[in-house]
């Protein structure tokens, strides 16, 4: 019998971590960021376009459905960069984008802030914040210094 209890309260527990995690998954931003390289590998200088478009973060669509995302920005620490989706560029449902800091033909799949004597995102460390049309903060991610140079958000 006590073994009995023991199995059924491992179970409840297991109920209650199951449903944590899905009120955890309801919780996400529509759009998030993912992948966030701010110094990739190898010397900043001299400056390339390859080298600029090294430097990138992902953004993730995490819902069912498409998002127009006009009047949407990525902006760095302190609004020092301010990056502005094309308009009427659209994330599907689930899908991923990688906004590169250089320039480069925008697609489905990767978009370029344009930059071409600059990088975006401060080695040392730097926060990324997606807005909303109206301002509203949808998600933010702080790289702070590492070796790989990349951080998960
Ligand atoms: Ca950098
Ligand atoms: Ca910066």
């Amino acid at each position: 019998m006590r073994r009995f209890v023991a199995a059924l309260a491992a179970a409840c527990a297991l109920t209650v971590s199951v449903s944590a995690n899905s009120t955890a998954e309801a919780a996400l931003p529509p759009v998030k960021f993912g992948t966030f390289v701010a110094d990739p590998a190898g010397a900043d200088l001299p400056i390339s376009t390859t080298k600029l478009n090294a430097e990138f973060i992902r953004l993730t669509n995490t819902t069912t459905r498409s998002i127009v995302m006009t009047g949407y920005t990525v902006r760095d620490n302190g609004d020092a960069h301010i990056y502005r989706f094309p308009s009427g560029y659209t994330i599907g449902s689930k899908r991923t984008v990688t906004l590169h800091t250089g320039t480069g033909r925008n697609t489905s799949t990767d978009l370029y802030w344009g930059r071409t004597s600059q990088y975006v995102w401060n080695n040392t460390g730097d926060t990324a914040r997606l807005l909303s049309p109206t301002g509203r903060l949808v998600h933010s991610c702080t790289y702070t210094q590492v070796a790989s140079g990349t951080k998960y958000c």
